[in-house]
């Protein structure tokens, strides 16, 4: 009974979801977060502790957590995973002596138990600036199939100009579940 009863609320109420976002400084977390919640594109300065906005598609609503990237703040991420959801993972693709950092950074967050249950969201971003390394190539760096217990995607975008991102949002709303 609580258990149908929980389903049912679920069906009449808006679902909430904890986002986090990840990735080095100047990858384009916040101009990402931004671009989500009025497509358009601000000015950011670097971001010192953390953005929280929210962003409601198709009656879901994400709480996005736009955690600071600087080496200095890194060690602090764990304390935003509790609960989360989802993880987006924000690459510069064009930004190829960093790459290893990310995947280092990326992999030994997957290990730990506070996103046991999250899903990945990698953006390669920056896609406009001609030389970039292209998603797969990103993929085959940050060596994606070799993630197993969390359900990931790669999506290749532009946060300047918003292409891609609602790719990744709609992946997001899919597999909520
Ligand atoms: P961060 O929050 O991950 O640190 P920001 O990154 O969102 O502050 O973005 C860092 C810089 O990258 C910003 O430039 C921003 O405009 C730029 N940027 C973000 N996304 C893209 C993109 O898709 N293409 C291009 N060409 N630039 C992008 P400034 O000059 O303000 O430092
Ligand atoms: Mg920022």
């Amino acid at each position: 009974m609580g258990f149908l009863l929980s389903k049912l609320v679920k069906l009449f109420s808006n679902e909430e979801h904890k986002v986090i976002i990840v990735g080095l400084d100047n990858a384009g977390k916040t101009t990402i977060l931004y671009q989500f919640l009025m497509n358009e594109v601000v000015q950011t300065s670097p971001t010192i502790g953390s953005n929280v906005e929210e962003i409601v598609c198709k009656k879901t609503k994400f709480v996005m957590w736009d955690i600071g990237g600087q080496e200095s703040l890194r060690s602090s991420w764990s304390t935003y995973y509790a609960n989360s959801d989802f993880v987006i993972l924000v690459v510069d693709s064009t930004d190829r002596e960093r790459l290893h950092i990310s995947k280092k950074e990326l992999h030994e967050m997957l290990q730990n138990e506070d996103l046991k249950k999250a899903k990945l969201l990698v953006y390669a971003n920056k896609q406009d600036i001609k030389g970039c390394m292209t998603a797969a190539e990103i993929s085959q760096q940050l060596k994606l199939t070799s993630v197993k217990d969390h359900t990931w995607q790669i999506q290749a975008c532009c946060a300047l100009t918003g292409s891609g991102l609602s790719n990744g949002l709609e992946w997001m709303l899919e597999s909520k579940r």
